[in-house]
C-alpha cells in the first residue's frame, strides 16, 4: 500500500463521513467509504448528540477504510461542528454531549452577562454573539463543572477515546468563547471570571499535530494501528482552508447545515462594529482569523422537508428537495424575503409554520405551496450571504472581487445563482467536500505530502474540483 493517502472523519450536524484521499502529483483524489445519518436524541434533560452511536460509526468507517486500503492510510484527523463538548472525570464521559440547538442555552446567557457584560466579552474573546456558545453552556451545568476534570471538544473527544491524548485543538478552541483571539491562548482569567475552573482546559495544539496512534483495543477493532493527526477540528475551518480561492480579494461561504460567511484575516477585528454586527473571529488554519457571520443556512430547507415528510428516509427527502428546487426555479422572482437568521429558527421544530408567521407578523404575504417556502427560503439566504459578505467586507475594510461558496449548498443552483444576482459578485462553486478535503490536505501537509508554502493547500483543491461559476444577472 503507498503511503500518501489520509482518512478524514468528518462529522456534520446531519450526517457524517468517512473518506478517503490519495495525494499524487499535486492533486487530491477522495474517495467516500462511509456515511451515516447523526440523529439527535431527545431525552428528558434535553436534545442530545448520539455520542457513542458516532463513535461506533468512526470505529465502522476505519476499519472499512482499514479494509478499502490496507496498510495503505498514513494517517487519521477528525473534525466536526464547533461548540459542543463533553465533561469528563478521571476519563469517564459525564453526561451526554448536549447539541447546540438544545433550549438551555438562555439562563447560561443571562449568568454569563452578570458577570463579564457583551461588550467586555466581545473585547475578549470577539466571538459573535451565539446563545450556545460554549461558555454560554458551560454556564448551565451547575454542580457538574465541579465534579469535572476535562472538557473535551467533539473531535477532540473522540481523537481522545482513539489515542488516549487529551488535547483541545486550537480552530475549534476557538469557538467556545475562551481562547484569546491575539494570543491563541486560552484566557484564564476569562474562565475564572465565568466559574469555569481552568483544569478542564487541555493543552492547545495547532492542527498538524501528530496526537499518536490508536490504543491497542482500538487498534484491534479498526483491524491496524493507525496515527491520529490533529486537523482543523472545527468543521467550517477545515472548509475554509479548502476554498480553491485562486485571488486574494475573496470571500466564502461555507454553506451546510449553517452558511459561514465571511474572509479570512491576519489579525481579528475586535471593535464595537464588528460586535453590532456580530461578526465573529475564529481561528483558522496556520494562525489565521476567520471573521464570519453565522447564517442560517441549509438547515431552513432540511428542517422544512422534515416537518413536510416525517416519515421519509433522508434519501428520499433529498429527491423530493431536488423536485422542489426545480419547481421553486419555475416561479417568478419577486417573493419578498424574511430574515433567515431570526432566532426563533434556531430550534427544531415546525419550520414552515414559523416561517408564516414570520411573514404574517411582519405584514407580508405568506408563501403559498412548498415550491413557494423552498424559494422564499433560498432568495432570503442568498440575500443574507450577500449581506454578510458586503458587511465583512466594510468592518474589514478589505475589497471583496468574487465569492466561494464550498459545501453542500455549492450543488444547489438556485441558491448559488441568487447570491450572485443579490451580491453583485461572481460566485464560483464547489467543492461540495470541502471540509474532507481540508481535514485530508492538512494531514497530508503534516506528512510532507504537500508544500508548506503559503496557499498550497488551496492550490491542490483548485487543481483537484470542478467549480462552478456564476455571473451576477
Ligand atoms: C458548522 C458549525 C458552525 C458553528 C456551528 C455550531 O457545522 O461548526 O461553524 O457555528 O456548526
Amino acid at each position: 500500500g503507498a503511503a500518501n493517502s489520509v482518512a478524514a472523519v468528518d462529522l456534520g450536524a446531519t450526517s457524517g463521513r468517512v473518506i478517503l484521499g490519495r495525494i499524487d502529483d499535486g492533486r487530491l483524489e477522495a474517495r467516500h467509504i462511509a456515511r451515516f445519518a447523526n440523529d439527535p436524541v431527545r431525552t428528558r434533560d434535553g436534545l442530545h448528540w448520539n455520542i457513542l452511536g458516532l463513535y461506533q460509526e468512526v470505529l465502522r468507517g476505519l476499519a472499512a477504510a482499514e479494509r478499502e486500503l490496507p496498510g495503505g492510510i498514513a494517517s487519521v484527523g477528525i473534525d466536526s461542528w464547533a461548540v459542543d463538548y463533553g465533561l469528563l472525570r478521571s476519563g469517564r464521559l459525564l453526561g451526554t454531549p448536549y447539541h447546540y440547538r438544545d433550549a438551555r442555552n438562555d439562563a447560561g446567557v443571562a449568568a454569563v452577562h452578570a458577570r463579564v457584560p457583551a461588550e467586555q466579552l466581545y473585547a475578549r474573546n470577539g466571538l459573535q454573539h451565539l446563545a450556545f456558545n460554549t461558555l454560554f453552556q458551560l454556564a448551565t451545568e451547575g454542580p457538574l463543572l465541579a465534579e469535572a476534570d476535562r472538557m473535551l471538544l467533539i473531535p477532540d473527544l473522540l481523537a481522545y477515546w482513539l489515542t488516549g491524548a487529551e488535547v483541545a485543538e486550537r480552530t475549534n478552541a476557538s469557538t467556545t468563547g475562551l481562547l484569546d483571539p491575539r494570543t491563541g491562548e486560552w484566557d484564564r482569567e476569562l474562565a475564572e471570571a465565568l466559574g469555569v475552573p481552568v483544569r478542564l482546559l487541555p493543552e492547545l495544539v495547532d492542527p498538524g499535530t501528530r496526537l499518536g496512534t490508536l490504543s491497542p483495543e482500538v487498534a484491534a477493532v479498526v483491524g491496524r494501528d493507525l496515527e491520529v493527526v490533529a486537523v482543523a477540528s472545527h468543521d467550517t475551518a477545515s472548509a475554509v482552508a479548502a476554498v480553491p480561492a485562486t485571488r486574494p480579494d475573496f470571500a466564502y461561504i461555507s454553506c451546510g447545515t449553517w452558511g459561514l460567511v465571511g474572509l479570512e484575516l491576519d489579525s481579528p477585528v475586535l471593535d464595537e462594529a464588528a460586535r453590532a454586527a456580530n461578526f465573529t473571529n475564529e481561528g483558522g488554519l496556520d494562525g489565521r482569523v476567520r471573521f464570519l457571520h453565522n447564517v442560517m443556512g441549509l438547515w431552513l430547507l432540511s428542517e422544512s422537508l422534515r416537518g413536510w415528510e416525517p416519515s421519509a428516509t433522508d434519501a428520499q427527502r433529498s429527491s423530493l428537495l431536488g423536485e422542489l428546487l426545480d419547481e421553486a426555479g419555475r416561479l417568478g422572482s419577486g417573493l419578498p424575503t424574511f430574515d433567515v437568521n431570526d432566532p426563533a429558527f434556531l430550534p427544531p421544530g415546525d419550520m414552515p409554520g414559523r416561517i408564516a408567521a414570520w411573514y404574517r407578523e411582519h405584514g407580508e404575504r405568506v408563501p403559498e405551496g412548498r415550491a413557494e417556502v423552498v424559494r422564499c427560503i433560498v432568495e432570503s439566504l442568498a440575500q443574507a450571504f450577500a449581506d454578510a459578505v458586503r458587511t465583512a467586507s466594510e468592518l474589514a475594510d478589505q475589497p471583496v472581487g468574487v465569492i466561494h461558496i464550498v459545501g453542500g449548498g455549492s450543488q444547489n443552483a438556485l441558491l448559488c445563482q441568487a447570491t450572485a444576482d443579490r451580491s453583485g459578485l461572481p460566485v464560483y462553486a464547489g467543492p461540495t467536500e470541502a471540509t474532507a478535503m481540508g481535514n485530508m490536505l492538512v494531514q497530508a501537509r503534516a506528512l510532507g505530502l504537500v508544500g508548506s508554502e503559503a496557499e498550497a493547500i488551496r492550490a491542490v483543491v483548485a487543481r483537484s474540483s470542478d467549480v462552478i461559476e456564476y455571473l451576477p444577472r
